[in-house]
């Protein structure tokens, strides 16, 4: 297996118009062009959006605009994106559906849970398998396993196998009690060594099963409990050109799975 890198992002929350203000929406779409330019600079393997992409699973046309524009220079710089949907963005229903889609059709994003097996693989490098989000516990407790008897997740040996999804997992060192837990950690499957999520928009990290569980937080403050990460929840009126410096963590991981028993 060759050494790799990628970049983990979620929780970007395209098109919040928070208190009703096109300044902070257009916040949101700066923070994003910033992550865009960061990622370009590392030149990663692969970028993995974990859910929530947009505040809305029909965003207005030029939230849309601005973001086809960064993926098209993602694209252009040789970097595919891996998405899953978000509590935001996913499908509110059939008929709606979700705009994800058409981005994925477009070439713009690899959308996972819609492809066949759920996954993406680069070969000698990784296998990335993502999942649907199914917004509360009762019904991922019941779509989440006939999903997974569709795509069965299948981690392969010699490669770092990848886990992608967007909600909180069931541990109390890492949810906060005012979020519901979407998922026991018995629901997701072992055999991966990098669990990438999304939901809980504080950035944690933790051993789980044989790997580690990330979340990589929210770029922009999307309430004021949040501030504190970001100090940027209150539009700025006079606009100054900040340097392109996303907080960036380096996280390594180890791509050997050792199984323990554990479940
Ligand atoms: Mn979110």
């Amino acid at each position: 297996m060759r050494a790799f890198s990628f970049v983990h992002a979620s929780d970007l929350h395209l098109g919040y118009a928070q208190y009703g203000l096109e300044a902070r929406r257009q916040d949101f779409d700066n923070a994003f062009s910033e992550v865009v330019d960061k990622t370009i600079e590392l030149k990663p393997d692969f970028m993995i959006i974990a859910g929530d992409l947009f505040h809305q699973a029909r965003p207005s046309n030029l939230t849309l605009e601005n973001t086809i524009r960064s993926f098209k220079r993602l694209r252009d710089a040789g970097i595919p994106v891996l998405t899953v949907d978000g509590s935001h963005d996913s499908a509110p229903n059939t008929i709606t559906s979700t705009i994800l889609y058409p981005l994925d059709s477009a070439g713009l994003i690899y959308h996972l849970p819609r492809h066949r097996g759920a996954c993406w693989s680069k070969p000698d490098c990784c296998y990335v398998y993502g999942i649907p989000n199914y917004h509360n516990r009762h019904k991922t407790e019941e779509a989440l396993p006939k999903f997974m008897e569709e795509n069965p997740p299948s981690p392969k040996q010699g490669v770092a196998n990848i886990f992608v999804f967007h909600g909180a997992v069931d541990l109390p060192d890492i949810k906060p009690p005012y979020i519901e837990a979407e998922l026991s950690p018995a629901m997701l499957p072992s055999g991966f060594c990098y669990y990438a999520a999304g939901h809980i928009h504080d950035r944690q990290q933790g051993y789980f099963k044989d790997g580690v569980l990330v979340y990589g937080g929210c770029i922009e403050s999307v309430s004021y409990d949040e501030a504190k990460n970001h100090q940027r929840l209150l539009p700025r009126t006079r606009r100054r050109k900040r340097p392109s410096n996303p907080r960036t963590n380096r996280v390594n991981f180890p791509t050997q799975v050792h199984r323990t028993g554990r479940d």
